[in-house]
């Protein structure tokens, strides 16, 4: 597991993840990037999701994969992370979800490499330095059984890369 500073749409991974929101139809931050990159398929792939509630593709903690098209990464996994409401409404348990389903979607799919962006660190205001220990905590367990998968922590700023090494060397 690593920490890589810069764009994750330039990655050439198995995988690269998406801080997504339910309806997977797009939107701002890392999410907007990866579907500029990836062309109009990506969106024409994750309307064909079937909505498992109005609007809902998928749920918050959950994850959905689908090719990543002019992306250089194979597949794009989307996940949605929590909203940030002050830490007492289950966000870091949400956040631990949404790891563990894009690793289970990553191993299911024998994928070897995934990077992944600081999900729920932007818009949806989860604290850096909160979220970098949940991510890792919840990876390294992950990476205690599935030893051979090759984890990028791809944070796009200098200022987020500080935040997440001291997370993985204090960890
Ligand atoms: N590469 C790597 N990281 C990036 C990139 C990029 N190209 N662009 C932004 N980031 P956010 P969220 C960082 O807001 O908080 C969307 O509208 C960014 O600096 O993208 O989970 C969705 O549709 C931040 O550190 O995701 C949802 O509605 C991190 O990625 C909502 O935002 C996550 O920021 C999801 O909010």
């Amino acid at each position: 597991m690593t920490v890589v500073t810069g764009d994750l749409t330039r990655l050439t991974l198995d995988a690269i993840v998406n801080a997504a929101n339910p309806g997977l139809l797009g939107g701002g931050g890392v999410d907007g990037a990866i579907h500029r990159a990836a062309g109009p398929s990506l969106l024409a792939a994750c309307r064909a999701l079937p909505e498992i509630a109005p609007g809902v593709r998928c749920p918050t903690g959950e994850a959905r994969l689908t090719p990543g098209f002019a992306l250089p990464a194979r597949y794009v996994i989307h996940t949605v992370g929590p909203v940030w409401h002050g830490g007492h409404d289950g966000e870091d348990e949400l956040l631990a979800s949404c790891y563990r389903a894009c690793v289970v979607l990553a191993i299911q799919h024998d994928l070897h490499s995934i990077g992944f962006p600081a999900i729920s660190c932007g818009v949806y205001g989860f604290p850096a330095e909160r979220a970098a220990n949940v991510a890792i905590d919840t990876l390294r367990d992950l990476l205690a059984s599935h030893s051979d998968l090759d984890v990028r922590l791809c944070c796009f700023d200098d200022r987020m890369s500080v935040i997440w090494q001291r997370a993985l060397t204090q960890a």
